[in-house]
């Protein structure tokens, strides 16, 4: 196998083949060839070719996920690799293992007016967990060395150490594209070998004391990846009247025992309910919570204790009430205190469940009422998804609908919410279908962030088992449903950015099946057709800009009264 002549280049092959990386995303460019063809050549890769750098990143998301391993992206120098940073930062919020690779001009060239040259050192410094940089055309033993430990520090600082996005600036000299002979794989690497944490004695005893002698232990749970494990804990820990347990779509958990739909159960309720449904011990699980208004509820009414348990992100203080940082596993966590847990005697957990079920018959009572609008929409599309699907739900009213309804058959929920960016969602949705042939993907996205990510079709990768809904609502709906600029003379013009596109064009371009929906009976009947149909599928539904915020805004006017 000949691959590039560059012994620096051989030993990166040779070191992602022995640490048991697979996916890498290949970005067009000179610079970064050498890295190009080598990986391309190498039997131990899975390497995908996407174009532009931005909707790459995105895309890289859930293989990693899907994969449990750092997908590595590689790139050529220049303003290319600052087309990562969305996604980079998005891997960041989320501790999600990436690795990029870029191509870099040796030192002496950088200011000197060479094309696609600029400092790379460090680029991404206020969001990565580690940068590294390498020299590829320096074959001494020590710098070979050098790079091999690197790279291993690299890969188990993304999983393990401080997971998430890690750099590696790579420095090339040309020529670029000589080739030689590649026999380097027994290389040696090293390995980060698995710690089982355990609590100390003092720390479980104290927690214990805590719960124990809470008549209101409220546990929320933020995103999270679909764990039998954490939902069979939760199950048994809801057993106990002195706890409630709140989740959203995207914490992946399913029982009638939790609370489902957090903002319909805490909106607009009196003083003396708020002092029921208030905890006095606070237990956080996982990444970022969806619903504003509970962050504001525990803002205001903050708990003594706060039990945060997070493997990384433990010092993290949402409530500003933190008392206790467990650098742990939820699973591992809960498995170590659950047989210890007391029965408290308390309404705590019946004065929630009261609530919910009011709130839950208002809801019902609404829809059956409801007309065609963004909320029928979304009812809809609940009611009708097919079994077992993955969802990916794009930032914008998407995520915040969703939250409204009940969603107890798919396979696993997904958004972007490490910062809630429109710019990638459908390439992550892109990537996460293609990492996964055997699984169906449904992303439900708005108007203006299918427009802001085209390029997520920009790719050659034969995507089958996606399909893709577009709320058209001519533009950016969010504006209109969140109190402040609904008032805002701009807002139409500059929030809202009002737009006329529909996605008929981009699917006619990259050969999806397209078809729309402009009524309530279209809706009826192109939805269920729709979700039968094989393929490459978009449905674009219109719903009136005007009509959708009124429709929630009296939605929770009803709720309010109930
Ligand atoms: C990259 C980026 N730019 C801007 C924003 C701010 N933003 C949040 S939602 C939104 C509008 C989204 O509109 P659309 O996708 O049509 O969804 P809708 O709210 O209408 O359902 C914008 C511009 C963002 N989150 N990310």
């Amino acid at each position: 196998m000949k691959l590039s002549n560059k012994l620096g280049v051989q030993e990166v092959v040779a070191s992602f083949a022995a640490l048991g990386i697979k996916d890498i995303i290949l970005c067009p460019g000179s610079r970064n060839a050498p890295l190009i063809f080598s990986f391309a050549r190498h039997p131990n890769f899975n390497c995908i070719s996407i174009r532009d750098e931005r909707s790459a990143g995105f895309f890289a998301l859930w293989k990693a996920i899907e994969s449990s391993k750092p997908t590595v992206l590689i790139s050529t120098s220049g303003s290319a690799i600052l087309n990562f940073a969305p996604a980079i930062v998005e891997a960041y919020y989320q501790r999600i293992p990436l690795i990029i690779l870029t191509a870099d001009r040796t030192k002496e060239w950088v200011h000197q007016g060479d094309g696609q040259t600029m400092n790379q050192e460090n680029v991404y410094q206020n969001y990565i967990r580690k940068s590294f940089s390498l020299d590829g055309d320096d074959n001494s033993q020590v710098n070979l060395w050098y790079n091999r430990r690197c790279i291993s520090e690299a890969f188990h600082t993304a999983i393990y150490k401080n997971k998430g996005p890690v750099h590696i600036n790579f420095r090339l000299a040309e020529p670029l594209y000589e080739t030689s002979d590649f026999n380097n794989d027994t290389i040696k690497i090293f390995k980060e070998e698995p710690v089982v944490k355990s609590l100390s004695a003092a720390t479980k005893e104290q927690f214990l004391k805590d719960f124990n002698k809470s008549k209101k232990v409220l546990i929320l749970v933020g995103q999270y990846p679909k764990s039998k494990k954490l939902n069979s804990l939760l199950e048994r820990i809801a057993t106990h009247k002195n706890v409630i347990i709140l989740c959203e779509s995207t914490s992946n958990l399913q029982s009638l025992e939790f609370v489902h739909h957090i903002d319909r159960c805490i909106s607009f309720l009196d003083e003396e309910e708020i002092n029921k449904i208030m905890p006095e011990m606070l237990i956080t699980i996982g990444g970022a919570i969806i619903s504003k208004r509970i962050k504001l509820l525990l803002r205001k009414n903050k708990t003594e204790k706060h039990w945060n348990i997070h493997n990384f992100d433990a010092y993290m203080d949402t409530y500003q009430s933190l008392s206790n940082a467990v650098a742990m596993e939820a699973e591992d966590f809960l498995e170590q205190v659950i047989n210890d847990l007391s029965n408290v005697e308390s309404s705590y957990k019946e004065n929630w469940e009261n609530i919910k079920e009011r709130r839950e018959d208002a809801h019902v009572k609404f829809m059956s009422n409801c007309k065609y609008s963004d909320l029928k929409v979304f009812e809809t599309i609940y009611k009708e998804l097919p079994d077992n699907i993955n969802l990916h739900l794009a930032n914008s009213s998407v995520i915040r609908y969703a939250q409204l309804f009940e969603n107890r058959k798919t396979a696993n929920n997904w958004s972007n919410r490490g910062v809630s960016g429109i710019d990638g969602c459908t390439s992550t949705a892109m990537g996460a279908a293609s990492s996964a042939t055997e699984k169906d993907f449904i992303l439900i996205t708005g108007d203006m962030s299918f427009h802001y990510d085209k390029n997520a079709f920009w790719n050659e990768e034969d995507i089958n088992n996606l399909k893709i809904i577009v709320i058209n609502n001519g533009g950016g709906s969010i504006f209109n449903i969140i109190p402040g600029p609904d008032n805002l003379e701009e807002t139409e013009k500059f929030l809202e950015a009002k737009m006329t596109n529909t996605a008929k064009e981009i699917a006619i371009m990259h050969g999806w099946n397209y078809r729309s929906i402009n009524n309530e009976k279209e809706l009826q009947i192109g939805l269920k057709d729709f979700f039968k149909s094989e393929g490459k599928q978009i449905v674009e539904i219109f719903t009136d800009a005007k009509k959708s915020p009124e429709t929630l805004k009296n939605y929770w006017k009803f709720i309010s009264k109930n």
